[in-house]
């Protein structure tokens, strides 16, 4: 079903003028109606009469009523008319802002789909943005996130996104890689004009050049990737030890139960915060240790399961008691994986050795904390950001590429090129090169769009919400 939903959404008529609710349905204080196509104008004056005469003037807010398909007076709004090209879609656009009640925005959905215009599917309006060469697929995809957002981190990197920063970046990669297929297919053509080993030199440098490019931007996408998705933590450790306690001071509040007696934690308790604009997924987890109780082992199990989904992990031990032979089981399991050693209970008299701990470690970095008082939590964030981030930089410097399908059309582009560069220094025939290089141009085609099929565009577009 999906698969026809999707189909006939790019197979639509583009000719059609649509129209959609933008605002979420239900009461509100306005509501906004767009209509998008070449007879939005024509359909406008039918359902809405502005107070001034002719009214609809270009990008002018204009006071009128708003009628409904029996003609009646259903409203007080205003118009704005956007003409084409310079619209948010490319097309011919009115926009009404009514009223918030869904009963007037059905009505006037209504009367302008008597007149002939069709509801909008999902993404539709972007999808004629994209159409319209009003923004590429990269930016696109941007307009989804960018109404997703749930920090202020994210809508300014889906921003920046949205103004075609990914298609600029790669627009030299492009030229570069346009004008070597160029050369070596003229050298092609006129066979006795071999390309000479100077130039060859010379070509395998630039696409070298090229390379390094993409292989900054695929590098890029770990940090674009939790800024888009955001990272999940998982706190750890055996029972008692304070990782609900850690939890909770994480997050800022009471979320999971903290009691005395070990055990206390059964199942896995999930919350989201944001440190530094990014949007953490915080796990509590119940305290690993060999226990008959059935329920108990069920938590236990659960606990594994986190552990082998988080990004990080947060390994808790009670500093004032002696390091217990489940602490070191715990810490045999996360070998291999990312995160620190939190010693808790930083306000007692502490029980742990500086290189017992150290070789408990293993290398993870270690922190000292009381989650009871708070004290060390806010150096604990402050490793969390960079590891997050990593150090470098933050998360607004450089392209970021967020967006896994980016990703890997950018990985498939960049091996294309390390292949061809790899066949001109091999003395190999130009043909080989060739081969590489056109569909290196291909995978960076599709990411800003110049290289698309209808399907691509139905499953990047269907994720919109109407009206967008
Ligand atoms: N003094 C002190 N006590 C703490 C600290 N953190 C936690 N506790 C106490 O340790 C006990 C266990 O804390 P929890 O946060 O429930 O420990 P847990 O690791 O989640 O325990 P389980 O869910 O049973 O595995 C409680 O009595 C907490 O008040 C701390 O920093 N200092
Ligand atoms: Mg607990």
């Amino acid at each position: 079903m999906a698969a026809r939903g999707r189909r006939s959404l790019v197979m639509e008529n583009l000719k059609d003028t649509i129209c959609a609710l933008s605002t979420p349905p239900g009461h509100s204080g306005i509501a906004v109606v767009r209509l998008s196509g070449e007879r939005s104008l024509e359909f406008a004056r039918q359902v809405f009469v502005p107070r001034r005469r002719p009214g609809f003037e270009p990008r002018r807010a204009e006071l009128g009523r708003v009628l409904d398909a029996g003609g009646a007076a259903i409203d007080e709004g205003l118009a704005l008319y956007f003409p084409a090209p310079h619209s948010y879609t490319g097309e011919e656009m009115v926009e009404f802002s009514l009223h918030g009640s869904p009963v007037i925005a059905a009505a006037l959905l209504d009367a302008l789909c008597q007149e002939g215009a069709r509801p909008a599917g999902p993404g539709e309006f972007t999808l004629r943005a994209f159409i319209n060469g009003k923004v590429d697929l990269a930016g696109a995809e941007a307009v989804a996130d960018l109404v997703g957002a749930q920090t202020l981190l994210q809508a300014q990197t889906a921003l920046r996104q949205r103004s075609g920063e990914i298609g600029r970046e790669l627009r030299p990669v492009r030229e570069a890689l346009v004008d070597i297929i160029v050369q070596l297919e003229t050298a092609v053509e006129f066979v006795e004009e071999d390309v000479p080993a100077v130039s060859r030199r010379a070509l395998t440098l630039r696409l070298r050049e090229a390379c390094g490019r993409l292989r900054r931007l695929v590098d890029s996408y770990r940090r674009g990737r939790i800024v888009r998705e955001g990272f999940t933590l998982a706190v750890v450790g055996r029972p008692n030890v304070g990782k609900s306690s850690l939890f909770n001071a994480l997050l800022g509040r009471d979320r999971s139960i903290v009691a005395r007696l070990p055990g206390t934690t059964r199942d896995l308790v999930s919350e989201s915060t944001s440190i530094g604009g990014i949007p953490v997924h915080l796990q509590d987890t119940a305290g690993i240790r060999n226990s008959e109780d059935p329920v108990e082992q069920l938590g236990v199990e659960r606990s594994c399961a986190a552990i082998a989904d988080a990004d990080a992990l947060l390994l808790v031990v009670d500093r004032a008691r002696a390091r217990t032979e489940e602490d070191e089981e715990v810490r045999a399991r996360l070998e291999g994986l990312e995160g620190a050693v939190v010693l808790n209970k930083a306000d007692l008299a502490g029980a742990w050795g500086e290189e017992e701990t150290a070789r408990f470690a293993h290398g993870w970095p270690v922190f000292e904390v009381s989650a009871l008082r708070g004290d060390g939590i806010d150096r604990l964030r402050g490793w969390l950001l960079e590891l997050m981030l990593g150090s470098g930089g933050g998360a607004t410097e450089g392209v970021l590429v967020t967006q896994w399908r980016q990703q890997r059309h950018l990985e498939e582009a960049a091996k294309r090129l390390e292949a061809a560069a790899g066949a001109l220094e091999g003395g190999m025939s130009e043909e080989f090169a060739l081969y590489d290089l056109r569909r290196g141009l291909d995978s960076l085609g599709a990411i800003t769009g110049e290289v698309h099929t209808e399907d691509l565009l139905g499953e990047i577009f269907s994720r919109f919400c109407i009206g967008k």
